[in-house]
Formats: C-alpha cells, structure tokens, sequence
C-alpha cells in the first residue's frame, strides 16, 4: 500500500483507521474523503481531506486519478436502522457507491478493503458458531447490501482480477465517534450515559446476545488483512471476525463493576430488536484466525476498562 484513499473516512471505523494508516504509511499518503459528516480538525489538519459522494462515479474516478491511489478503504455506508427507514437510499449508497469503487479499482488497477457485517446473515442462519460459509439470507435492507457487497467483490476479483478483501465486523464500540443508526448502537451510547447520567434506557432487551468488537481490534483485522500476503488468501471476501458475544446485561454488569451506581433501564425499540434478533449470536471465526493470522486482543473486561478510562476525562457526571 503506498497511495491510501478512505471512504466514510468521518465515520465511526474511518474516523479511527485514518490516524492509524496515517501513522503508519504517512499523512499525504492517506487522503480521508467523507459526504455526510462534518470532518473534525484532526482528520482535516493531519493529511488530505476530500468531500466525496461515492454515488458519482466521476467522481470517485478523479479523486482516484489525483492522488494516484493503489489502495481504497471503501467503508462509505448506511447502517442496519436507518437503512429500514430509506431503503432505496440505503442500496443507492451501499450498493451503487461499491460498484463505483470497484469499476475504479478495475480500471486504476487498486485493492479494495469492503467491510460487509453479521448484518449479512439472516434468521435462517445458524445462531452459534456461524460457520465462515453458510446460508445468509438477510432480511434487512442493510444485510441485502452487505450480501451484495460480498458477491460483488468476488465477482470482480475472479473475473477482473481485482485485489478486493473483506470482513464481517459485528457490532463495534469505540469513543472517538459515535456510530450513526446502526442496531447496536446501544453499546456505545451506554457508557456516555453511564458517565454523564449513571443510568442508560435500552432500545434492545437484557438478553439480546451479539457479537462484538473493540475498535483497535478491527482496525488491526482491516489492515493486517490488506498488508497479509493475497496469494496466500482463500476466502478474500466477507471474513467472519469477532472478539465476544454479548448482550446488554452483560455489558451493564461490566460497567456496574467500575461505576457502582450506574442503573440500566429497558425502552425497548421493535425494529432494532427485530434486527437484532435476526442476526446471529456468535460467529465462528477460525477461518480468519487460520487464513491471515485474526486475533482480537480485547474482551469485554478489557474493552469496558478502556472505554471507560478514555470517555470518563470526557463525560464524568458531577
Ligand atoms: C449496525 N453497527 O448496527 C452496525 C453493524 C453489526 C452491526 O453492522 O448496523
């Protein structure tokens, strides 16, 4: 990787993997381009920001052609809930945007990381222990897109021979940016409640088990996927990777252990838990782990620990 480009770079995953490439391969070597959200001063003072709405082909195509980019991050997307409520916006961003990226790679000769989700399985899915290749079936907009994604990239790697990599992420929790309409969105929005209020309202049920991930752990799996020798790849696409399966009583217990008086409290909100509960609980990811050498190094010990120590300087009630 010499030349990076970053799609959704101002999103909760971009926000975070453009400091580490950054520091890794150097700030003008890594331009971040987001649409929706406003960037914040470190991503637009460390290296190159563009506004870039991945729906015009052009337009991906130009910023590709200036920066001579050998590498794409494609993580521009609308999450699990929000897709529900504009679905065809969901499949023009999450779908039109990836073929725009990958008719570019195919043209400009670039890698390509896409980050499908557990949101790719559906309720025919087996819960437990997901094996890496099984029946998907999803029936949310966002899990229809994220499939799609999946085939698409493999499509134009075997027949274009377009270097394209993927994982399915699980639910990911980090402090730096709040996700934005996604199902598990509660396991971020429960620790600013628990430092600001000591008590958080729930919108998915005590026990809705799901996989889980630290942010440090999914930007290392993005980057030593892409850095990992592709000869040596046999999935390439749609990794199953985890690092727990969780619920939000588990993660309130957790939290409970460091902050005593933090309550939690259950408005429970039919669509996400209807998302929810047709995604897996927990995902087999031994093919990751034995293909490119996976390995998390957060578990929810660890994880509540940090997030905690990084948001309470930030957020610690009165
Ligand atoms: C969402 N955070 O909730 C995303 C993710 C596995 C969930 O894809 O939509």
């Amino acid at each position: 990787m010499k030349k990076i480009l970053i799609t959704g770079a101002t999103g909760q995953i971009g926000s975070e993997l453009t400091p580490v490439l950054r520091a890794k391969y150097g700030n003008q070597n890594v331009i971040a381009a987001g649409h929706r959200r406003e960037p914040d001063a470190e991503l637009t003072e460390s290296g190159p920001f563009c506004s870039l709405d991945v729906r015009v082909a052009p337009a991906v195509e130009a910023v590709v052609a200036k920066h001579g980019i050998d590498t794409i991050f494609h993580l521009a997307s609308l999450l699990s809930a929000v897709a529900e409520q504009k679905p065809q916006h969901a499949w023009d961003i999450n779908v039109n945007g990836l073929i725009n990226v990958l008719e570019t790679a195919r043209t400009r000769n670039c890698s390509v990381f896409f980050p499908s989700s557990i949101g790719a399985f559906g309720p025919l899915t087996p819960a437990d222990d997901t094996p890496q290749d099984t029946i998907q079936h999803p029936t949310t907009m966002y899990g229809i897109t994220k499939v799609c994604g999946e085939l698409l990239c493999g499509y134009y790697q075997k027949h274009f021979g377009v270097d394209t990599r993927g994982v399915r992420y699980p639910g990911l929790i980090s402090y730096r940016t709040p996700p934005g309409g996604g199902t598990t969105d509660y396991a971020v929005e429960i620790f600013y409640a628990a430092l600001k209020n000591r008590h958080y309202d729930c919108f998915l049920k005590a026990d809705t088990r799901l996989d889980m991930m630290y942010m440090p752990d999914a930007i290392d799996a993005a980057i030593r996927l892409m850095e990992f020798d592709g000869k040596r790849l046999i999935h390439r696409n749609g990794y199953n990777v985890t690092a727990m399966s969780v619920s939000p009583a588990d993660i309130a217990r957790e939290i409970k252990k460091r902050l005593p008086d933090f309550t939690v409290g259950y408005r429970i909100d039919p669509v996400r838990q209807g998302i929810a509960e047709s995604w897996p609980r927990h995902m087999d990811d031994s093919v990751a782990r034995n293909e490119w050498g996976w390995k998390p190094q957060f578990d929810l010990p660890a994880m509540v620990e940090d997030m905690i120590r990084h948001l309470s300087s930030r957020l610690t009630a009165p």
